[in-house]
């Protein structure tokens, strides 16, 4: 779904900047380029907790050269997904090459929570979203109730000064609730005021009951 970085420029360096802050407003862990609408290949990471320094990663062309038969489970959540959590396996520790924001070459091995931030990120370069891991059944539920939201809310939601922006939100979310679609659609529009606003929306959305 995104493509390749082909050079770590001023305005490579400035998306991530920009990531970074609406990451921190989300508030998030992570982000991935095209869930403020820019489809290519980086993510920034910050693991610090509220009352600690902050601990900036910007991962460019990020890619997976090694995963360990080993195991861990963690309750994942996704600013694209707002609200809803569930338990994720995925591999315990993963190497991961990339460039980093003066495009120099990097190879990190993570484990815990940032091996489980990385793929979830990596996954989302690739459209693939946590609930994508997760049983058919939970998952079906998991859209059911998002379609069902995006039916009822959408479109007062979200046309503001967009006019239109509600309308094609409310059936990119109906066709797949995906941050990528979704992104791909505003690209008219600035992509920090979107990021804001599209992150704004979702964070504002009201809890969904899977009971
Ligand atoms: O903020 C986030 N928290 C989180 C918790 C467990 C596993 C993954 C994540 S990433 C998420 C932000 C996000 O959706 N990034 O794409
Ligand atoms: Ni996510």
């Amino acid at each position: 779904v995104c493509k390749p970085v082909a050079a770590v420029d001023d305005d490579i360096r400035r998306l991530a900047d920009d990531m970074l802050e609406t990451m921190y407003d989300a508030p998030g862990i992570g982000l991935a380029a095209i869930q403020i609408g820019e489809p290519v290949r980086m993510l920034v990471i910050d693991l610090a907790k509220e009352d600690e320094a902050k601990a900036p990663h910007v991962f460019i062309n990020p890619q997976i050269v090694a995963s360990s038969d080993d195991i861990s489970i963690y309750e994942e959540g996704c600013l694209s997904i707002p609200d809803y959590y569930a338990e994720v396996e995925r591999p315990e520790t993963v190497t991961v090459t990339y460039l980093d924001r003066d495009g120099k070459a990097q190879e990190m091995v993570a484990d815990g929570l940032m091996a489980t931030c990385l793929q979830h990120e990596i996954d989302h370069l690739n459209g693939v979203l946590f609930i994508d891991h997760i049983s058919k059944l939970k998952r079906d539920m998991v859209v059911r109730k998002f379609k069902k939201l995006a039916r009822e809310k959408a479109p007062q939601r979200l046309v503001g000064d967009e006019p239109g922006v509600g309308v094609e939100l409310l059936d990119a979310l109906g066709d797949r609730l995906e941050a990528h679609r979704l992104a791909e659609l505003q690209q008219r529009v600035d992509h920090r005021r979107r990021a804001v606003g599209v992150l704004q929306h979702l964070a504002h959305e009201r809890p969904v009951d899977l009971q």
